[in-house]
């Protein structure tokens, strides 16, 4: 088996898409190093365009085709491969935690018929395929939800927050700090110059109008009722996650899309400094998303399920608190 060496992400630190990698990467995949390299927006084009020999990779609904999370997986043999899209960043690691489970059961079975020792019963050895718990897609369910939020709640929380921050009084301010807060010093400074281009930019491309806003409101609104829908009806089966008895990708998908309206930040688990964000979000958006069901569970998710970096960032990000909020039940 071809084995990772390392990976390289090159992320839009703050962004919804770029947690979900984190969050996944972080959970299935922490024994293996990875080495973020965080932009803000506009800015993230020279990285990618430089990764990919300006080709970029696939345009979609809701991003251009020089877009982030691009995941570099660089492999034993010397090669590497690109992955341009979150979910199939997260496709990626699930396949290959099935493929090395899969060769660590040969291996296993291998030893056991040739040695004369006593039969070693290992995890490994019992099943070609691992535990669901260690899955990011245990079943079809799981991958369904997975896309799902990332195609009908990502696009709008993300309008809703940057709405919000782009008609704050003080927003140039806001966006500058976000960028000292979470790239190095000089991208900041860059980032100072052409603030204004980036904010028109996503403006136009992300449809950022008040009557857009709106809409998206609504349309989270319906998908919250959803979860609520489903975590009722997992509960009933005596499951306690979106998709099976564990986490799975379809919560990962869920808690990092619904992100942007909970104003989630480091504190709360988030892997970027996102605490301005709680500065410029209406407390009536905040309240209203942090106190229903939905909510509490994402934020149940991330004080609890987040899992820790294993590799050093540039800038530094504090390591994720758990520390659990009184309103957060430790069990839904
Ligand atoms: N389908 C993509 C969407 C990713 C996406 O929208 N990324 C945004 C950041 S939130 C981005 O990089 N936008 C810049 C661009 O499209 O060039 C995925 O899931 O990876």
């Amino acid at each position: 088996m071809n084995e990772i060496v390392s990976i390289t992400l090159i992320t839009i630190r703050n962004s919804l898409y770029n947690e979900k990698a984190r969050f996944a990467l972080d959970c299935f995949l922490n024994d293996i190093e990875y080495q973020e390299k965080p932009y803000m927006p506009v800015l993230h084009q020279f990285s990618v365009r430089y990764h990919t020999h300006n080709r970029g990779g696939k345009a979609d609904r809701v991003s251009s085709k020089y877009s982030t999370p691009l995941m570099i997986a660089y492999f034993k043999d010397g090669s590497k491969q690109l992955f341009h899209d979150s979910s199939s960043i997260l496709e990626f690691i699930d396949l290959y935690n099935k493929t090395r489970h899969y060769f660590k059961f040969l291996r296993c079975h291998m030893k056991n018929m040739y040695s004369n020792h006593e039969i070693v019963q290992t995890e490994e050895f019992c099943s070609p395929i691992p535990p669901p718990n260690k899955l990011l897609f245990p079943n079809p369910k799981a991958k369904e939800l997975e896309k799902h939020f990332s195609d009908f709640i990502g696009p709008h929380t993300r309008r809703i927050l940057y709405f919000h921050l782009f008609s704050h009084k003080d927003c140039a301010n806001k966006m500058i700090e976000i960028a000292h807060q979470n790239v190095s010093k000089k991208q900041a400074f860059t980032f100072a110059l052409v603030y204004k281009f980036a904010q028109s930019y996503i403006e136009k491309s992300l449809r950022v109008t008040e009557e857009a806003m709106k809409k998206s409101l609504v349309y989270v609104r319906k998908e919250c009722d959803k979860v609520e829908q489903i975590l009722k009806q997992q509960k009933e089966k005596g499951q306690q996650f979106l998709a099976s008895d564990s986490l799975s990708g379809a919560d990962i998908s869920f808690a990092c899309m619904l992100s942007p309206v909970l104003g989630i930040s480091w504190q709360d688990g988030f892997g970027a400094n996102n605490d301005i964000l709680k500065e410029v979000l209406p407390q009536s958006v905040l309240d209203e998303f942090r106190n229903r069901e939905a909510g509490q569970y994402a934020l149940h998710l991330f004080h609890h399920y987040r899992g820790k970096r294993k590799a050093a960032t540039y800038p530094h990000i504090p390591e994720p608190i758990s520390a659990v909020n009184d309103q957060i039940p430790s069990k839904l």
